[in-house]
């Protein structure tokens, strides 16, 4: 790394100008409205619902309490089959309600729960699935509905980091039960930290407000032990600044991706994962997979581009079932998951965000193919 050239991160939060911030604090500041469903928050719901292409979106304080709180509006326990390719704050979420996870392996192209391996992991105690939308491609959401169905089981799906994407025409997250978002600030939307659930009618819409809001329902009643999850003024108000960058912040994440792809297409053991089909994609992540035919290891290529300035990331190394609080489970074992252990073996995130410019990502490549 030369001394004028900045660190490169894995992302970076995108960050409207501030003098167009200023007057929504201004507001705040007359108002003195800064949190419990104020006038941004109410927008932000809204207007956010209208973009996503949903019927109802509930704002969270963050994308953990939207998946711990999901649990709760549909009054999940037992057991719950979901992914080990992952943040761990999917699989922590069960753990805060008291329900077993139950790992079952993902599919080598989408990187999402193979829905071929679910039904032999369902138990009396199963009541739910909980897929991710891992790096925003779509999971297989006809098959692990018709699952749902058969067996009578919810699905929670955690789309972290899926805002915006579009499949075979609409919004990704109208599929399952219900769905959250995150928006912290290593998301493709962000409002610093926050999040949301996106849910299909208003009767579970009130359901997940009361949830978020300590259980009240009403100023005298508290139905449930609900939790604080609301997302403040502050959070609300940059998330409708966002708003209005958010087309040209994901259309720039696309024309990245597409140069990535062109440059590194040549290369013997660089793979890019196609695009996902039927799909308009937010982009992101970048993941490519590091196999044998390429001259270093993941991690010796990941170690390579550190000391060049490029903070790239193995998302998702280590599996979720590597950590002590799950590998003890029967559905942890290795042998129960080789494609997860595989692609989180090979699998290295390149930085992707609006504000990458052309020379970086040229820089990022020229130290991938100079081996
Ligand atoms: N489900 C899934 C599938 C998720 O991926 C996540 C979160 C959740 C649920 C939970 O949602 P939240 O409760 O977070 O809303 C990050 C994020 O903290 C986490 O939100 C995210 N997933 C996860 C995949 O990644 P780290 O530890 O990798 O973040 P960190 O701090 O190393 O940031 C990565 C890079 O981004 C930094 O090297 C520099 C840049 N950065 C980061 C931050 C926070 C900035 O430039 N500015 C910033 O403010 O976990």
């Amino acid at each position: 790394m030369k001394p004028s050239e900045k660190p490169i991160y894995v992302t970076q939060p995108y960050l409207p100008p501030l003098s167009e911030f200023i007057p929504y604090l201004e507001n705040i500041w007359e108002s003195k409205r800064l949190t419990n469903g104020g006038p941004f928050h109410e927008e932000l719901e809204k207007k956010l619902a209208d973009y996503l292409g949903v019927d109802h979106l509930s704002l969270f304080t963050n994308g953990t309490l939207a998946l711990v709180t999901a649990l709760q509006v549909l009054r999940i326990t037992g057991e719950v089959i979901t992914t080990p390719f992952t943040f761990v704050a999917t699989t922590h979420s069960l753990l805060w309600n008291g329900i077993k996870p139950v790992f079952v392996d993902i599919h080598p192209e989408t990187f999402n729960l193979d829905p071929e391996k679910i039904e032999a992991a369902i138990t009396p105690h199963t009541t739910a699935i909980m897929p991710v939308h891992v790096y925003g491609r779509p999971c297989d959401v006809e098959n692990i509905q018709k699952i749902a169905d058969t067996y009578g089981l919810k699905v929670i799906y955690d789309a972290a980091h899926a805002f915006g994407v579009k499949y075979k025409g609409e919004s990704l997250l109208r599929h399952g039960d219900l769905s959250a978002l995150s928006f912290h600030a290593t998301k493709v939307f962000n409002t610093f930290e926050g999040g949301a659930i996106i849910c299909p009618d208003a009767k579970t819409k009130k359901r997940i407000d009361d949830l978020k809001n300590f259980g009240y329902s009403g100023e005298d009643n508290i139905i449930a032990p609900g939790i604080n999850a609301k997302m403040n003024e502050l959070q609300a108000a940059f998330g409708l600044l966002q708003l209005k960058h958010i087309d040209k912040a994901i259309d720039r994440r696309r024309e990245i991706d597409a140069q990535y792809r062109e440059k590194l297409s040549s290369i013997p053991g660089v793979k890019c994962p196609t695009l996902p089909a039927d799909t308009i994609y937010n982009h992101a992540y970048f993941p490519i997979l590091i196999s044998k035919e390429y001259p270093l290891s993941r991690d010796e290529l990941n170690n390579k581009l550190r000391q060049q300035g490029i903070f790239s990331r193995r998302y998702f190394y280590p599996l979720v079932t590597q950590f002590s609080m799950y590998r003890g489970l029967p559905s942890a074992a290795p042998s129960n998951l080789p494609i997860s252990m595989e692609v989180a073996d090979q699998v290295l995130c390149l930085p992707i965000y609006p504000a990458l410019e052309n020379e970086s990502i040229a820089r990022i490549v020229s130290i991938i193919m100079e081996n």
